[in-house]
């Protein structure tokens, strides 16, 4: 039970703050269980002001003064905040306040990692800090001082002093409070600098503890070329003298992008090749981008409330996303965002949590930092981009920076720029950020007298709270082929707007084949009658690499559901197309991988389900091992030279290439230990000198239960380093049997070495029972159980992260009703705790309605 009932907050209440806060001033004297924060803040009523309460947010802080103009006064303190009798014309508040950041184990506000002081604000720490207009239509410029013994001490903006003891920051740019950050430790700085397009020198670094200053290298050349892209694609330049990024272990999120100074989880930028995958190495340059890229879609234009959270994370995602194919290969980005947006968004999307791009109430922010507000809300920006055209994009994103530069905006005034100037109506579009749920579009095609014609349907499937949902505009991006699989007509967007609509072709020859949703161009459902002969074709022939690997992906699909449904073999054709494929040597290697990559066991539950049967997670994760097994018995004779030829000589790189080689030299390690048990793994694991082949041949040798000495050997060599070994606490249940996984975590949570307190090493153990499907579902429940227990022990500790693992409940009604009953008893104990944190509560209470 929560403490209290709790409050729901609604967009359609949105007031403006009655005053104008015109500069903020902070003194920290820091102190682990007493750090006093002295504030004094510039108000000035506002003359149209329709609410002028005085009311200032505060949470778990010790008043000790508070003062207007000087004069003591006595607020109204509640444990939410204050409220106070203040002047009709402009005051100076100040007040001070006393925190304990080293029992803070949220890690919101300030608090303390190994032995670090860091803050982490939004959405709403701040108010952990000082007494404040916590919100994010609030902006002021900020002068902060910082007194302490530690060595380094950083806040925003630019450095304005520094002497024994304390150091002074002031950020001339307006910024609202979540933005805010305070650093301070005895770090170790990776320096460099950039000059900008009209030539300001810019001081970069990197902080970190000592003996992680040899893992700041990439993270840096990530920091420039995002730099150096922005100003070259949106013509952005960085706007103060010095940015920094401090590394910090103990994290709840990747990163976050406070002005000048972005905290990040530790994972998320410390990268070297003993000690990192390659996919670490995407990841980390692809979050460094984002944050840095916050600095215009998020920081000079921010959000008015946090209703609109989408409109500076969905696009800024689509900035990433759209670096991050730049720096690489564009088709792999779309195949790798597509997998990633139907694993997570697609399930949130269909289950008791799905709410719209722009939700309309909540109880707790925290909990809508989700898949929807920032993947979904980056397709929404991507569709918009396709119906306008990429030159219409860039004058309307032009004209965003232009009209609101220094503002707090909403979704109608980023739509408004493209309406301006692009004179379309977007009322339909608009639905998108409206409309919770995935469009189905049902497809059916029809040939007459050299006339094709595709006829499109859509309909919403009813979410909590909308039953109805009207028609959007959909962009379906469309190639015709001909029968010889040559390309008779190019890719054409179709702007599909009503519940039902059709589209012609004319002067073709005979009936084309067709590639529908080409570059997946919107985040749907496509229903559609088909043949694998046809899938196959497409797979041989579509000149559009997504829809290539998207036939691909569907054959695997379906050849998987008919081993479930009907104790189908593997299907032949599609066993001999992959066989064919994996051999291409004129094939992209990272595409090649991708193809091979089995579709995700949660994907086929979802099918199945969705097409009226009861997914059974063990059948499901048979089909997949059977599937496998006999693709390794197939390619028996080849597999040792294809195993062979992808093996990336030399020293380690982490470009794009030599990464989807590895990408898929490590599935075909993975294929031909089902053939040797474990030899050629072993031998790789010996051999291996970077961390993507040792971690590979670890994962090979764990699934194949013969791994023990392996696993032994890289605790030993990697027990002092907290990010390798979460990877190996993670891969002792990712790759556990479905009978061992809960039982592997179970013993993994009672490791000297696991720790409640630090997200990245509960989420290695708890994150990865929850994505092992079988072994989560497993019958009885065990998996279930533990899950819950360890979701209440860290409730108390830390909310936030209690909160995100409780999704790992949201698809419980796929299921059959034992796992069903398994569940909601779960859930029931999880919501019954005495004290449960205001996150947790509404997480589960979603979920189980
Ligand atoms: N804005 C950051 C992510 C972030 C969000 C919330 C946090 O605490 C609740 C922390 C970080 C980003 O998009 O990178
Ligand atoms: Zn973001």
């Amino acid at each position: 039970m929560a403490e209290a009932t709790p409050q729901t907050i609604y967009l359609k209440d949105y007031t403006p703050f009655g005053y104008q806060v015109d500069e903020v001033h902070l003194t920290f004297h820091l102190s682990p269980k007493a750090t006093r924060v002295v504030s004094r803040i510039e108000f000035t009523p506002k003359p149209d002001a329709v609410d002028r309460s005085f009311f200032l947010h505060g949470e778990q802080l010790q008043l000790i003064a508070a003062k207007i103009d000087g004069q003591p006064v006595s607020p109204d303190v509640t444990a939410q905040g204050l409220t106070c009798d203040v002047p009709s014309t402009p005051f100076v508040w100040e007040s001070e306040v006393e925190i304990s950041p080293v029992t803070n184990t949220a890690l919101e506000g300030l608090y303390m990692s190994n032995g670090m002081y860091c803050t982490q604000c939004e959405a709403e720490g701040f108010r952990k800090i000082t007494f404040y207009p916590d919100r994010p239509d609030v902006m002021s410029t900020f002068t902060v001082r910082i007194e302490g013994d530690e060595k380094v001490l950083l806040s925003n903006g630019n450095p304005s002093g520094s002497g024994e003891g304390w150091a002074e920051w002031h950020d001339p740019w307006p910024k609202p409070a979540y933005l805010f950050a305070l650093v301070a430790g005895d770090l170790i700085n990776h320096p460099d600098r950039f000059t900008t397009k009209s030539g300001k020198d810019v001081e970069l670094n990197i902080w970190v503890r000592p003996g992680d200053e040899d893992k700041c290298a990439f993270g840096m050349e990530a920091l420039i070329k995002s730099m150096k892209w922005d100003e070259d694609v949106y013509g952005l330049e960085y706007d103060l003298d010095i940015f920094n990024i401090v590394a910090v272990d103990d994290f709840n999120m990747g990163a976050m992008e406070n002005k000048g100074l972005n905290i990040f989880n530790s994972s998320c930028v410390l990268a070297s090749p003993e000690t990192s995958t390659d996919a670490n190495f995407e990841r980390i340059e692809a979050i460094i981008a984002h944050e840095y890229f916050h600095n215009w879609t998020g920081n000079r234009i921010t959000c008015r409330d946090w209703f609109q959270l989408c409109l500076k994370e969905g696009l800024t995602v689509y900035r990433d996303s759209q670096f991050t194919s730049d720096m690489r290969s564009a088709s792999v980005k779309r195949i790798s965002d597509v997998i990633d947006l139907r694993g997570r968004q697609f399930a949130e999307d269909n289950g008791p949590l799905a709410h719209q791009v722009r939700p309309e109430s909540f109880q707790e922010i925290n909990n809508f930092y989700t898949a929807t507000i920032y993947e979904k809300g980056a397709e929404v920006i991507g569709m918009l981009k396709r119906l306008v055209g990429d030159e219409a994009y860039t004058k309307a994103v032009a004209l965003y920076f232009e009209r609101h530069d220094g503002q707090a905006c909403t979704i109608e005034d980023w739509l408004q720029v493209f309406e301006d100037s692009t004179g379309r109506d977007l009322s339909q579009f608009s639905k998108w950020y409206s409309q919770a749920g995935t469009p189905r579009i049902k497809v059916t095609d029809d040939y007459l007298d050299g006339t094709y014609t595709l006829t499109l349907e859509q309909s919403t499937p009813a979410t909590p709270g909308q039953p109805d949902k009207d028609p959007r505009v959909i962009p379906v991006a469309v190639g015709l082929l001909g029968q010889n699989g040559d390309e008779v007509r190019g890719t054409e967007v179709l702007e599909l707007t009503e519940a039902k609509q059709s589209f012609s072709f004319d002067g073709l020859a005979s009936k084309p084949v067709p590639s529908i949703l080409r570059e997946f161009s919107a985040p749907v459902i496509m229903e559609r009658e088909s043949t694998n002969a046809e899938r196959a074709f497409l797979l041989a022939h579509d000149s559009d690499s997504f829809n290539r690997w998207e036939a691909g992906n569907t054959l695997a699909k379906e050849a998987r559901v008919a081993m479930v449904l009907d104790a189908a073999a593997p299907d032949a054709d599609y066993l001999d197309a992959l066989t064919k494929l994996v051999r291409d040597d004129s094939l992209d290697p990272a595409f090649r991988a991708l193809v091979l990559s089995p579709p995700s066991q949660s994907d086929l539950a979802q099918t199945l389900f969705e097409r009226g049967h009861t997914p059974d997670p063990q059948a499901i994760y048979d089909a997949a091992e059977t599937f496998a097994q006999t693709l390794a018995e197939a390619l028996t004779d080849s597999l040792p030279r294809l195993y062979a030829d992808t093996t990336v000589q030399g020293a380690y790189s982490p470009d794009a290439e030599s990464a989807g080689k590895r990408d898929l030299n490590a599935r075909m390690l993975s294929l031909l230990t089902r053939l040797d048990g474990g030899e050629a793994a072993a031998r790789q694991y010996d051999a291996a000198d970077n961390m993507t082949q040792q971690n590979a041949a670890l994962a090979c040798l764990l699934k194949a239960e013969n791994g023990e000495t392996q696993s032994q050997a890289f605790y030993d060599q990697w027990q002092g380093d907290r990010l390798v070994m979460d990877k190996w606490f993670g891969l002792q249940v990712a790759c556990s049997a479905p009978k061992k996984a809960a039982s592997a975590a179970a013993n993994l949570t009672e490791h000297a070495l696991f720790d409640l307190k630090n997200p990245n090493r509960f989420r290695a153990v708890m994150g990865a029972l929850a994505m092992n499907q079988a072994g989560f579902h497993y019958e009885g429940g065990a998996g279930y159980q533990l899950l819950a227990d360890n979701l209440i022990a860290l409730d108390a500790l830390n909310p936030q992260t209690t909160a995100r693992m409780c999704s790992a409940f949201q698809t419980w009604k796929r299921y059959d009703s034992t796992r069903q009953e398994l569940i909601r008893a779960q859930l029931e104990r999880i919501s019954a705790t005495n004290n449960l944190s205001r996150d947790t509560n509404e997480m589960v209470s979603r979920i189980l309605n």
